[in-house]
Order: C-alpha cells, then sequence, then structure tokens
C-alpha cells in the first residue's frame, strides 16, 4: 500500500511548502566576434570571427526522493550559465552549462502573470527542458558577401529568456475529501490523521489542502487531502472553485463527505447532487472518479431519515454509503479501511496535466515594435526583438538570404518609415552589429 508515497513521513507535513514563486533564466547567447586573419582591415585578410556559444538551458528534473519545495524557499533566483562570446581564428565560444532544477514528482509550473501550467512534472522519471537558452552570435565571417568582404560586424548572442514562475506541489494525496462547507471534511481530516486542519474555520481562508497521513489504525498508508472551498458554480470559477477543482483532479478517490442531519436548512440528497454536478461540469473524468459517502453527524438524531433516503437512492448505483459521526469517531474505521481497499483496485498512474500554456520557442514575448533612429548624420538605427530575431535566422551570406531580409524589412514598412525619417541614398542603415548601405529600389 505504501508504495509510491513511501516519502511522506509523519511530522514532515507541516513543512509541506505548497507554492513558491521564483525566477528563472536562460543563460545568454555569447556574442560573435568580429576579426580578421591578418592585420585588421586589411581586406584580403578575410573575417575570421567565431560564432558565440549557446546559452545553457533551464531543466527541470523530478526527483522521487524530494517531497517539499523547501528548496526553493531561500534561493528565489536562478540562471543558467551564458555562452561564451566568439574568438579570432573562428574560435567558437563554449556552451553555457545547462541548470538543473530538482523537484518532488508532482510538482507544476505555472507561469506567475496568468497562472497557466507551463509544464507538469507527475512522471516519475521526468526531465524537461524547460527554457532553451539564447542562441550564440554568428561571428563576422558568415557576413562575408561579394560586395562586403570586410564585415566589421557580427550577431550579438540572443539573450536568455526569463520568467517569473510559481511552482505547485500538487497534493499527491489518494483520497479527497469533498463536500460542502460544514459538513465535517476538516473534523474527519484531524481524527484520522496526524493533521490539525481548522476546524470551522471561514472556508475560503486557503487555497492549499490540509494534507495528512492516515493513521494505522484506520488502515494507513495512504494520504488524505481535505479539500476546501467547494460550493455551487465551482465549474465556473465561483469562490476560486477553479483552483479547488484542480486539487480534486489530482485525487484517486473521493469521499464525499455530506451533512446527513440537513441542519441550516440544507438538504442532504440535493447537496450530493448539486456537489456531484459541479465535479462533472468541470470535467467529464471528474464526474467519473469513484466515489464514497460518508454520512456525517450521525450523532445527530435528524440524520437516521436522511441516511435512508442516500442509501436508496446511492446504492443501487454502486456507491457505498458509510454513516459516521467525525465528532464521536463513529464509523469512521469502516469509512476508511473501505476507502484503503478501494483504492487497492485503482489505477495508480500518476493524472498529468496538459500544458495551457503553449509557447513556440521562436516567438519572442515581446512583441515589441522596432526603433528607427538618426544616430547621426548619413546613420539610422534600426532596433527591436522582432528585427533581431529575424537577423538570427537569416543567412545574410546568400543571395536568397539577403533578399528575404530586405522583403522582411520592406513588409514591416521599416523601408518605408526610414524614407520617412529622410533615408538618402547612400546612407548607412545599421541594424544592431549589422551595417548596409541604402539604395533605393525602383
Ligand atoms: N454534531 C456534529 N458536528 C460535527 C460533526 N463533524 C463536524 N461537526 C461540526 O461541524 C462544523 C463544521 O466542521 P468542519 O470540519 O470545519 O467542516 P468542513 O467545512 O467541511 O471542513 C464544526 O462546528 C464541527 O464541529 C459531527 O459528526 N457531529
Ligand atoms: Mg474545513
Amino acid at each position: 500500500m505504501w508504495g509510491a508515497c513511501f516519502f511522506f513521513k509523519k511530522g514532515v507535513i507541516n513543512m509541506f511548502v505548497d507554492q513558491t514563486k521564483i525566477y528563472i533564466q536562460a543563460g545568454n547567447g555569447g556574442n560573435g566576434a568580429v576579426s580578421f586573419r591578418r592585420e585588421k582591415y586589411v581586406p584580403n585578410g578575410g573575417p575570421d570571427g567565431g560564432d558565440g556559444g549557446k546559452g545553457g538551458d533551464i531543466i527541470f528534473e523530478v526527483d522521487p526522493g524530494l517531497n517539499t519545495l523547501i528548496d526553493f524557499r531561500y534561493k528565489r533566483q536562478f540562471k543558467a550559465q551564458s555562452g561564451e562570446n566568439g574568438g579570432k581564428a573562428k574560435r567558437y565560444g563554449k556552451s553555457g552549462e545547462d541548470l538543473i532544477l530538482k523537484v518532488p514528482p508532482g510538482t507544476i509550473i505555472r507561469e506567475a502573470e496568468t497562472g497557466k501550467i507551463m509544464l507538469d512534472m507527475s512522471k516519475a522519471d521526468g526531465r524537461e527542458v524547460f527554457l532553451r537558452g539564447g542562441r550564440g552570435g554568428k561571428g563576422n565571417t558568415h557576413y562575408a558577401t561579394a560586395t562586403m568582404q570586410v564585415p566589421r560586424y557580427a550577431q550579438s548572442g540572443q539573450e536568455g529568456r526569463g520568467y517569473w514562475v510559481v511552482l505547485e506541489l500538487k497534493t499527491i494525496a489518494h483520497v479527497g475529501l469533498i463536500g460542502f462547507p460544514n459538513v465535517g471534511k476538516s473534523t474527519i481530516l484531524s481524527m484520522i490523521s496526524n493533521a490539525k486542519p481548522k476546524i470551522a474555520d471561514y472556508h475560503f481562508t486557503t487555497l492549499t489542502p490540509n494534507l495528512g497521513v492516515v493513521d494505522t489504525q484506520y488502515g494507513g498508508g495512504f494520504m488524505v487531502a481535505d479539500i476546501p472551498g467547494l460550493i455551487e458554480g465551482a465549474h465556473q470559477g465561483v469562490g476560486l472553485g477553479h483552483a479547488f477543482l484542480r486539487h480534486i483532479e489530482r485525487t484517486r478517490l473521493l469521499i464525499h463527505v455530506v451533512d446527513s442531519s440537513g441542519t441550516e436548512g440544507r438538504d442532504p440528497l440535493d447537496d450530493i447532487e448539486k456537489i456531484n454536478y459541479e465535479l462533472k461540469a468541470y470535467s467529464e473524468t471528474l464526474g467519473e472518479r469513484p466515489q464514497i459517502i460518508a454520512a456525517n453527524k450521525i450523532d445527530l438524531p435528524e440524520s437516521r431519515e436522511y441516511i435512508e433516503q442516500i442509501r436508496k437512492k446511492y446504492e443501487p448505483l454502486g456507491v457505498r454509503v458509510f454513516p459516521i459521526s467525525a465528532a464521536s469517531g463513529e464509523g469512521l474505521k469502516e469509512l476508511l479501511y473501505y476507502a484503503g481497499e478501494l483504492l487497492q483496485t485503482i489505477n495508480k498512474d500518476p493524472i498529468v496535466f496538459e500544458t495551457e500554456y503553449l509557447d513556440d520557442y521562436d516567438e519572442w514575448k515581446t512583441e515589441e515594435p522596432h526603433v528607427i533612429e538618426k544616430v547621426e548624420e548619413g546613420v539610422y538605427e534600426v532596433s527591436g526583438y522582432n528585427v533581431e530575431k529575424m537577423l538570427g535566422y537569416t543567412h545574410l551570406d546568400t543571395e536568397k538570404g539577403f533578399v528575404f531580409f530586405q522583403k522582411y524589412l520592406r513588409d514591416q514598412g521599416i523601408i518605408e518609415e526610414l524614407e520617412k525619417a529622410g533615408i538618402e541614398e547612400g546612407d548607412t542603415v545599421r541594424i544592431y552589429d549589422l551595417e548596409f548601405e541604402y539604395f533605393k529600389s525602383r
């Protein structure tokens, strides 16, 4: 039964760091070099500047021996090594070393800004390249053309991308306690485990489920999460509903707790249906997750009638109903032993979330427009992420590449803007480390 959860030890649960925000950045690419074979500026010498090295990647790796994110609480900024600059005599810059960040299984990486899942490290042997290092800049050897044999420019290395991300350790609890607020979920957890959840606390005080390892007297060997905050409309995001539903998604078996005394004017049968509706509306698979009904508060006399009704309705559907009193402990043993048995019949493959964040490495996040600036008489400078990106992908040393790059400048309206800015034939256009002579096309 212990299987995959052997690393949960009693007493360490309180240290559980559930969520932490860190900054990660891939290494910058090294710059390409400008250098010439013989003396500087001797045309026949020819360019021999080497390329810059690639920046190091940011890699996430699952370490099954870890069970907290505590390592990320003290250090929060992580940057992979930058690539070295290119050198003379076509010497390549060394690539930067990758940075491997080890996380416990079940760690989810979200973009801090949007909360979208960028990566789910649920697979126990997972290793994923998360951010690729910036590419190294090309040395000036690449920029010699028939008309430009003395290229005094080289490409800059690409900046390594950086993100603020939230690492979240998903509940790897096997069993989730669900139900409306005040039905007794937290009381159950406090009775069956070492966890000390707040009883009758206002249900939106925490996003984090309380976790507890079930005591051996209740069968033991599995984790239970008390998931707060399920209310009507949760599937539409009401009351942070999505966050709670996401926690539930990760559990394999649900103990659906209901207040069978029907206090506060509630109808227990109606309550069960409403919660089930929220699960199903959120996700088909969640609606089909195996359930056990815990009809709580049987110490209150009103519960008797309702329990019969619940049994009549759900037992024919194969859902077992356990009358319990979390307050007195009655019925808890039977409930938990059955949950433990049922768990053994359930597929234990981890539930892996899909990436919601579709990131194309080629797409720079910043859609920064280009800037055209007259820097001195007869010299115009063009800058901007996209222009630089374009340079990185174009082989200007081939005729085709050169034509392609010019088309790009025209399509982007850069040529037109240069003309508006007053450029004349023979003027210089500087784009990063590249220089072009301007000719009007006819
Ligand atoms: N009479 C009675 N009250 C209970 C029982 N279980 C929980 N309660 C009470 O119900 C209230 C809500 O319990 P709590 O565990 O915080 O509910 P949760 O919101 O579902 O976590 C508290 O005042 C508990 O003391 C029970 O078996 N019998
Ligand atoms: Mg509670």
